[in-house]
């Protein structure tokens, strides 16, 4: 479990026994697809492991927070429904190209945007957003590994976006904890970008399962990195059967399209539903 969030997801393997840490392995030895030596703290029903304290109150605990970030996530959503704008939340670990793939996005696409940034320190990226002409506010989280629902809710007062707005939440670069927390947006879209490697759906699945969508990014790399773009894409598929996939690279503008169509069809089909409400 991380400090502040609670949404953790321990996982050690590969540590070695006949250390000085007094741990009680009762549960994490014999796990039918590990190696007896690999340690796993996920098991329990709280899905990882704090010293000194009980799965249950590790539930009770994460319960806690993710409901009260789900009031201020229902909050968010019904005032982005109002204006009929149109929000993504982009998840990934730092670095696959986030903010490039943004910027690159913002300048080939029509209408309303808006950008909400969130990063531990620095206004590096809402920067780089505000060159490109479109609105962007900076949260900054300081230890925080996420942005919450109630960060984007100050964060859309800062920037009060304009009907039929589609507007972009770039997470904190993180593959673990923003997988758990509900920001109100339509849907979760992981960059993941090809120099990463094929094994990461696999090891960080959560986020996995709750993104809607796959960018994989920096397909110009590919022919540089021995990657397999084929087992890349089954990775996600094993991980998320439903999951959508696009091959973008942000530098070449290659794939740019159909990101920008996805998005169109999407925000389309949204402002359908409602009037048809
Ligand atoms: N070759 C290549 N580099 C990229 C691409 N997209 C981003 N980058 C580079 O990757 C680095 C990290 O990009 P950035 O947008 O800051 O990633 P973020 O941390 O996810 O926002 C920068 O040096 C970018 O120029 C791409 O499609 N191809
Ligand atoms: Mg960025």
């Amino acid at each position: 479990m991380c400090t502040v969030c609670g949404c953790g997801d321990a996982k050690l393997a590969g540590a070695t026994h006949g250390d000085d840490h007094s741990h009680d392995h009762h549960h994490h030895e014999h796990h039918p697809h590990g190696h007896h030596h690999d340690i796993h703290f996920g098991h329990g029903p709280a899905g990882t492991e704090v010293p000194g304290m009980s799965q249950e109150r590790l539930i009770e605990i994460e319960t806690g927070i993710l409901s009260q970030n789900d009031r201020h996530a229902a909050i968010n959503r019904s005032r982005l429904a109002e204006s009929g704008i149109y929000a993504v939340n982009l998840v990934s670990s730092p670095g696959s190209g986030k903010t490039t793939l943004l910027c690159a996005t913002i300048r080939a696409m029509s209408g309303p945007v808006g950008v909400i940034e969130g990063d531990q320190q620095t206004t590096n990226d809402a920067d780089r957003i505000r060159e490109t002409g479109a609105p962007a506010v900076q949260v900054n989280t300081g230890k925080g590994c996420h942005l919450d629902g109630h960060m984007v809710g100050h964060a859309l007062d800062h920037l009060s976006p304009a009907p039929d707005t589609t507007l972009f939440i770039e997470n904190v670069g993180n593959l673990v904890c923003p997988a758990a927390f509900d920001l109100g947006e339509d849907a979760k879209v992981a960059i993941l970008s090809v120099t990463e490697g094929e094994d990461k759906p696999l090891k960080y699945p959560d986020m996995f399962t709750a993104a809607r969508l796959a960018i994989l990014n920096k397909v110009d790399l590919a022919p540089h990195c021995d990657v397999d773009l084929d087992l890349y894409e089954a990775n996600l598929k094993r991980v998320n059967p439903a999951i959508e996939i696009l091959r973008v690279s942000a530098r070449t503008g290659e794939g740019l399209d159909a990101w920008i169509g996805w998005l169109q069809a999407e925000a389309q089909a949204k402002r359908q539903r409602k009037a048809a409400e």
